[in-house]
């Protein structure tokens, strides 16, 4: 017997800080399950592997704002997470949890082993600090003004508002998110993984991967051409992995108060809970050959903001450790939206999935979602076409197939699977038919195209539905019983190979179709490449009948487009007045506006956004720090009249002071500076 074929699914580790929603599910969690019923219908060696990602900086945050601690938080999400992939059919062999000592372990191990070999950078720098909470800033603890457009609430990794990533000493008046207070700065050392060392062998690696989507390699180029920069791998946080105490004494550092970057100890979270599953078979080194044996196919299911982790970061720390498999193919799907909009989960402008769980079936959204999956570009959820699709193709097509043929069956045949006799053109087509979409479905699916998958699955309902009107059944019955016992026949095993074939994308169907058939077992024990041998036998006995799909109403799709609709009203308006609240004119003369000469300009060193610059405002000489350092060099500068807000509070940033605050217009991620047209003297008053 040849050996089995080995796949390593994963799909990516949801944060233990909320619950899932419709876009998770689309991205990374659907599409693996998927693949991974697929997988074992084939009769591959087969393992399915998530967990909760529970460590991290929005964890720490939700906790703080709630006033209860971080396990508390990830305990409750881990809780309504797992039983939400339960009910809507996650097949994972093993769901863990990244705060499990074995994940701590595990994570900790690997960390040790690339310290051993070399492989970290170590780094001293000056670091943002919280004097009052008494710890160090990281990610997005830290708050501020975005240098690129002014946003007044940026994060310290990211602004929300024109979507520039940004570090921490970026942001203009930084502030904790923790006490608002001002931070300092403050010495400390981190390990970096050095990732431009490793690009060579990562772009030699990826080059013999033409197969992936061509959206994911198109994201890899541009980190390429970009350069891959050192990350470091360290954090000053009081919730995480632990940094090994070993490894820190031998670098001369204190170990207290560090842990691994979350985006580090994450990823071997596949493999720590794969150890886990493999201590639950009583077998623990089970979980080698998953990861090991250089043939097993590591197959990670994520969403496209997860790319440059799972392509690049997380394959650079597998080949320094030199004991792992390298991921076959990294399927990553794009975003999706819902009613045209972008999702927000902080304005609940989102549908949850425990809450869609308890008011429809899982089934319909699996196939909502994977029939429109966004595979290579963004797909758009509305409610109005999962009535559409639930009402018009699982319940007319599908539904209604198997329905009529089941009661036709009970009602003519005693329940009994009719003989089948001489087979005519039609027949002959039929059983083609099975065999082509048996073909092509795992065809589509080994090259992860849900979408033309599942449709290629309906497309064989919908023949055999049509195969069903043509032949008459209700006037041969009479006319000729033989022939319509061949008929029915060939439905019920067309409804059976359909139970194995919907599987992958409806399991729960499924096995409502196995039971009606009363077959041993269940259709995930079936063999897909035997889904098209007609296997009922004459006189095999149906068992009680039900109903596959009971039509949605409208007024109960209206009701949720309508929660929201309103969703979508509130933020509009919040949106308005945010951008054109109005102020009175002795507000806006609160405001000292002067125009003043430049008289000096630098950089900073190691601020890539930030040039000092000295000013000249007539009856005083000022200092200022400016985010223009991409948009004006230093010598630009000199000696243009500038227009500066001059009673601004004074401001530290990057340990400089600054006082007073350049004007300058933005233009689709552009600066220009506001100066006056001809040279006004300095001091002036603005107006
Ligand atoms: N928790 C990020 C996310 O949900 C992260 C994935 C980890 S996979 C190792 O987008
Ligand atoms: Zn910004």
């Amino acid at each position: 017997m040849p050996k089995k074929e080995r796949y390593m699914i994963t799909s990516a580790l949801p944060y233990a800080n909320g619950p899932i929603h419709l876009g998770h599910l689309a991205g990374a969690y659907l599409p693996g399950d998927i693949f991974a019923r697929y997988c074992r219908l084939k009769q591959r060696d087969t393992l399915f592997i998530c967990g909760s990602d529970e460590h991290g900086v929005p964890i720490m945050l939700r906790a703080r704002a709630e006033g209860v601690t971080p396990q508390e938080i990830v305990d409750r999400f881990h809780t309504i997470i797992e039983k939400s992939f339960r009910e809507v059919g996650m097949s994972f062999d093993y769901y863990g949890r990244t705060s499990s000592p074995v994940h701590h372990q595990t994570s900790q191990e690997f960390f040790h082993t690339l310290a051993e070999k070399g492989v970290f950078v170590l780094k001293t720098d000056q670091q943002l600090y919280d004097p009052q909470a008494k710890m160090f800033l990281a990610d997005r603890f830290i708050r501020g003004t975005c240098p690129v457009c002014s946003y007044e609430d940026a994060y310290g990794d990211q602004c929300e508002r024109c979507g520039a990533s940004l570090s921490p000493a970026d942001l203009i008046n930084p502030r904790s998110a923790i006490t608002n207070a001002a931070p300092v700065l403050k010495e400390t050392t981190h390990w970096y993984l050095p990732l431009a060392d490793f690009q060579p062998r990562l772009q030699e690696w990826i080059a013999g991967h033409p197969e992936w989507r061509s959206n994911v390699l198109g994201q890899i180029q541009s980190w390429f051409k970009d350069g891959l920069k050192d990350r470091a791998v360290t954090r000053d946080l009081p919730w995480g992995v632990p940094l090994p105490e070993d490894v820190a004494k031998k670098a001369g550092v204190d170990a207290a108060g560090k842990v691994l970057y979350v985006w580090f100890d994450a990823p071997i979270g596949y493999i720590s809970a794969t150890k886990e599953w493999a201590m639950e078979q009583g077998d623990p080194d089970s979980w080698k050959p998953y990861w090991q044996d250089k043939d097993s196919k590591l197959i990670h299911f994520i969403g496209k903001d997860n790319i440059v982790f799972h392509c690049l970061i997380f394959p650079a720390m597998l080949m320094a450790h030199g004991d792992y498999v390298l991921p076959e193919n990294v399927p990553s799907n794009e975003f999706l939206n819902l009613e045209g909009n972008k999702l927000s989960t902080s304005r609940n402008y989102a549908v949850w999935l425990d809450e869609y769980l308890g008011k429809f079936e899982p089934d319909s959204l699996r196939y909502a979602l994977a029939i429109n999956m966004p595979e290579t570009r963004d797909a758009d959820f509305s409610w109005q076409e999962f009535q559409a699709r639930h009402n018009n193709e699982l319940a007319d097509i599908l539904g209604n197939f198997v329905n009529r043929v089941f009661t036709f069956i009970e009602k003519y045949f005693n329940g009994t699977i009719p003989p089948r006799g001489a087979v005519d053109d039609l027949d002959r087509e039929l059983i083609a038919a099975i065999a082509a979409a048996r073909d092509g479905v795992g065809e589509a699916l080994d090259q992860f195209q849900f979408k033309e998958a599942i449709k290629r699955m309906m497309d064989l309902a919908r023949f055999a539905n049509k195969y069903f009107n043509d032949k008459e059944p209700w006037k041969t019955r009479k006319a000729a019983p033989e022939t319509c016992a061949s008929t029915l026949n060939l439905c019920a095993q067309t409804a059976c190979a359909l139970a194995v074939l919907m599987n992958p994308f409806l399991p729960f169907t499924s096995r409502k179709i196995w039971k009606m058939l009363q077959l041993a077992g269940e259709p995930e024990q079936a063999f897909w490449d035997e889904a098209a041998i007609l296997p009922l036998a004459a006189g095999h006995q149906l068992g009680r009948l039900e109903i596959l799909f009971q039509k949605i109403e409208d007024k109960v799709i209206q009701a949720e487009a309508e929660r929201l609709r309103a969703v979508q009203e509130q933020m509009k308006k919040e949106k308005a007045l945010s951008s054109q609240e109005l102020i009175t004119i002795d507000e806006f003369r609160r405001i000292d506006l002067r125009t003043a000469r430049v008289t000096a300009a630098e950089a900073i060193p190691g601020a890539k956004k930030l040039l000092k610059l000295q000013i000249d405002l007539g009856s005083e000489k000022r200092q200022l720090v400016a985010g223009v350092a991409e948009h004006y060099k230093p010598e630009d500068l000199v000696n243009k009249t500038i227009i500066v807000v001059a009673n601004l509070q004074p401001a530290t940033i990057r340990g400089i002071e600054s006082r007073g605050m350049l004007l300058a217009a933005e233009s689709e991620g552009r600066l220009i500076l506001l100066t006056t047209e001809q040279g006004a003297p300095p001091g002036k008053k603005v107006s």
